[in-house]
């Protein structure tokens, strides 16, 4: 099934200059990208957007890495590209990644893994509403419906 995902380019990809280094591996992987934006993250949005992670010791610190610098938010679109994409990325931590990976290659450490998706269809949906507005979202659907 065709499916749209979101993905972020967290702030160590974005300061290291990786934007174009992820971009260009994720349209490698047969990816369209239908929408995408810069911006900064501020904190409300980055609480509720990891709300899930609230009683975790490593909250608070995600916070505020993630409001620490301009991320990239892109909405992709491909066949199972929840599930693709999450291979694609690997694991959490850059030390258990597959060989290949985004994660294996670019990230530091569990905090610091340059890339965020979507686990879930729904997850993207929701992921998605937080940085792409209903015009945005109605104008990638009718894109994606053209050859
Ligand atoms: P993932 O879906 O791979 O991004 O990982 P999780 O949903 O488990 O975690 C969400 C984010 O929490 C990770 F991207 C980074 C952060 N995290 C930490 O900072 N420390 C940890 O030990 C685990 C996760």
């Amino acid at each position: 099934m065709i499916e749209q995902t979101l993905m972020l380019i967290k702030p160590d990809g974005v300061r290291s200059n990786r934007i174009g280094q992820v971009i260009s591996r994720i349209e490698k992987e047969g990816f369209r990208i239908c929408g995408m934006k810069m911006l900064r993250l501020q904190p409300e949005t980055a609480a509720e957007f990891y709300a899930a992670h609230r009683e975790k010791p490593f909250y608070a610190d995600l916070l505020t890495f993630m409001v620490s610098d301009r991320i990239v938010a892109l909405v992709l679109e491909r066949e199972e590209a929840v599930t693709r994409l999450r291979e694609v990325i690997g694991a959490t931590d850059p030390a258990e990644a597959a060989v290949g990976t985004i994660r294996k290659k670019l990230a530091s450490n569990k905090q610091e893994n340059v890339v965020h998706a979507s686990d879930s269809l729904s997850n993207a949906q929701v992921e998605t509403s937080f940085f792409f507005s209903r015009e945005e979202l109605l104008s990638m659907l009718k894109k994606s419906t053209m050859p």
